[in-house]
């Protein structure tokens, strides 16, 4: 039985193949043999033919309306060159989808601060279409004022009233260096570091009692 022999193109189109033979003789004669498959103009592609390509649009938020095209090919639409991130930048407070992931606003919390002196407290805040809430923020509790350096009342003021409680001007602290930031060795009678005896002053003599001062002098 005289052999076939094969040969099988991928693609369509036109082929021609030569087919050669030597007899015992050594002559030779041949042959051209030509095949034409040449593929239907409408391949599926929506009407399109092999190779055509059509305009596409991908994207969404910021992101959304970007545009590419893609290519008919071996029946069917591929290769889109749409980028549905280009144009994505990082998400930030302002009501869109500034990342292109689908979502609004999503993720973003800052921090936040809230009340003064010894009240002074922070949080966090969250952004949600576009403006920020929920803050965590919770002030702390105010107390009586006391002369520490602090504004333990949370009114703004440090140690207010204090000077005007009487000083004793024995002679640690005369000479005006008593207050409640400066003189380690306060001696006001109601500071809260009295310790001295506030005996014998001119500021403070009547002033001293067992109430207020622990050195009572008796003034
Ligand atoms: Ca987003
Ligand atoms: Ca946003
Ligand atoms: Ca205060
Ligand atoms: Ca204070």
């Amino acid at each position: 039985m005289t052999p076939i022999h094969t040969h099988t193109y991928a693609a369509g189109g036109s082929y021609t193949s030569r087919l050669t033979v030597t007899d015992n003789g050594g002559a030779t004669d041949y042959d051209l043999v030509t095949v034409v498959a040449t593929p239907p103009a409408d391949n599926d592609c929506d009407g399109s033919p092999e190779g055509s390509t059509q305009a596409t649009s991908c994207g969404v938020g910021a992101c959304a309306g970007n545009t590419g095209i893609e290519t008919c090919t071996a029946g069917s639409w591929g290769g889109d060159t749409c980028d549905p991130l280009a144009g994505a930048v990082a998400e930030i407070c302002d009501g869109s989808d500034n990342d292109c992931d689908g979502t609004v606003d999503e993720g973003l919390t800052q921090a936040t601060s809230c009340g003064v002196g010894a009240c002074a407290s922070t949080g966090i805040e969250t952004c949600s279409a576009g403006s920020w809430g929920g803050d965590t923020c919770t002030p702390g509790s105010p107390s009586a004022e006391v002369c520490d350096g602090s504004d333990n009342d949370c009114d703004g003021q440090v140690d207010e009233g204090c000077g005007t409680v009487p000083v004793c001007g024995n002679g640690i602290c005369e000479g005006g260096g008593e207050n409640c930031f400066s003189c380690a060795l306060d001696c006001r009678c109601s500071g809260p570091n009295c310790s001295k005896d506030c005996c014998g002053d001119e500021i403070c003599s009547g002033n001293e009692n067992a109430s207020n001062c622990p050195v009572d002098c008796g003034g």
